[in-house]
């Protein structure tokens, strides 16, 4: 840290934050958009930067009924990774990887994107066999990965429990080494003040209640705010796409379910990259502060209530301290739940809809962080052009319709 920033922050600190330069403005809503983002989410807000950046639409606003990241953005565990199966999921996440790379720089904001990266461990010859498989799929479509054995596996993490007589005993793992972590938070905050400079208005404490329509296409919203009227809407509501889509009369094939984690009292680091266990639902990872974050499945029933149940939280805990003993010592601090659209098919739906200015971006179920910046680009470009870009195409509504289905549920590395 400089001389300069040393005494800035310290000046700042002791004035009580008032000269604090303001990172987004909070204009009131004006009567009319071209484009209305409804969902403050680090999705909606990278697609409000990406189409005043890239497609030069600037008179746009992000309407989000609490506080920006309040949603799932700032309650998940910052997992980003590219290791998917099929093709058409790992170019869209492929993609956004790419962006993660660049994106401090991009928005002159420190997202704190950490490429330690992430292991999916393998407990069964069959869970080794899909291992073997992704990993070839990823390399064919030029993303890193390696398949590990168990010896491998324990160099790069040495106080994992690597007993043949455990429970469900370590294999060996499938590792992209790009894959990492990053700081949630800062995501959406950095996504929002590069938005707020090109002039999109960010509105907080906004809830859309009903979405207007004339005929066969949107006309406007309702909301908590007064109505506001605009030609295109973008609805990236996450655990709440179904219940906006529905005030259109659209019927979407999402569940959404409670996701729980929890983080730890801060330790020394003894945790170098990502571990994740699909077999055992749960995962780990250490913050820079050195908390562990730890994550579980899914809560099996559904629901809107941001917490989840005590019995999933058991269950991840048991496998946490399985696959590492030493950490049975460590407390816990905190815990909370966030709401996630799961598809049928543990897949997005990004694209237009038979209503027409109506475009959908949501279903990203327990892994839609680590697609946020790619996720913003290709609805941005769909919203601008009224098309989809090729890499999310495949990702319509219609293949519900057309049975044209891609099953990442193996990949998508959290049970459900
Ligand atoms: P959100 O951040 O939820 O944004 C949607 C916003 O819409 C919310 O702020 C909400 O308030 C707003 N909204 C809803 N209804 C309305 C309305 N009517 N009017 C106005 N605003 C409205 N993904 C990974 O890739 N890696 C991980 O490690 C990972 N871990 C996770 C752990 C947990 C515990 C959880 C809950 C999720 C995890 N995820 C992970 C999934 C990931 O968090 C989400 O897929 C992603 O953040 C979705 O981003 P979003 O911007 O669409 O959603
Ligand atoms: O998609 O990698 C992921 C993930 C990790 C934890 C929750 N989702």
């Amino acid at each position: 840290m400089s001389r300069y920033s040393i005494f800035s922050l310290a000046r700042n600190a002791l004035s009580g934050h008032q000269n604090w330069p303001q990172a987004w403005r909070s204009p009131p809503p004006k009567r009319e958009y071209d484009v209305l983002i409804i969902g403050g989410g680090g999705h909606g807000l990278a697609t409000a930067y990406y189409l005043a950046k890239l497609h030069g639409v600037r008179n746009v606003a992000v309407l989000e009924k609490g506080w920006l990241g309040g949603g799932n953005t700032a309650r998940n565990t910052t997992i980003v990774r590219s290791n998917y199966l099929w093709d058409e999921s790992t170019h869209l996440y492929e993609h956004a990887m790419k962006l993660w790379e660049g994106l401090s720089r991009e928005l002159n904001f420190n997202v704190m994107f950490s490429q330690r990266g992430v292991l999916n461990l393998g407990h069964s010859l069959q869970d080794m066999r899909d291992i073997r498989r992704r990993v070839h799929a990823n390399r064919l479509n030029g993303v890193d990965g390696e398949v590990l054995d168990a010896a491998q596996v324990k160099q790069l993490v040495p106080i994992i429990n690597d007993s043949p007589t455990a429970r469900y005993p370590v294999l060996g793992a499938s590792f992209q080494p790009r894959a990492g972590i990053a700081r949630h938070d800062a995501v959406a905050w950095g996504f929002a003040r590069a938005a707020d400079a090109y002039g999109v208005d960010i509105i907080q404490q906004c809830e859309v209640t009903a979405i207007r329509r004339d005929g066969a296409r949107v006309v406007g919203v309702d909301t908590t705010r007064g109505p506001i009227a605009a030609r295109k809407i973008g609805v990236v509501a996450a655990g709440h796409s179904s219940v906006v889509a529905a005030m259109a009369g659209l019927r979407l094939p999402l569940q959404s379910h409670p996701l729980q984690a929890f983080v730890s009292e801060p330790i020394k680091p003894v945790l170098h990259t990502v571990v994740m266990s699909n077999a055992v639902h749960a995962y780990v990872s250490q913050s820079d502060k050195g908390d562990l974050v730890i994550g579980a499945g899914i809560d099996a029933y559904t629901g809107y209530g941001q917490r989840g149940s005590f019995h999933t939280i058991e269950h991840a805990v048991e496998a946490i301290v399985e696959m590492f003993p030493g950490f049975s010592r460590v407390r816990m601090n905190r815990q909370w739940g966030g709401i996630v659209d799961v598809c049928p098919d543990a897949c997005p739906i990004i694209g237009t809809t038979a209503v027409q200015g109506l475009y959908l971006n949501c279903g990203w179920g327990t892994g839609g962080f680590k697609a946020t910046p790619g996720s913003g680009w290709v609805f941005a470009y769909t919203i601008a052009q009224d098309r989809p870009h090729e890499l999310n195409a495949p990702f319509s509504l219609e293949r519900f319709a057309t049975g044209h289905l891609i099953d990442e549920h193996g990949a998508a590395a959290v049970a459900h």
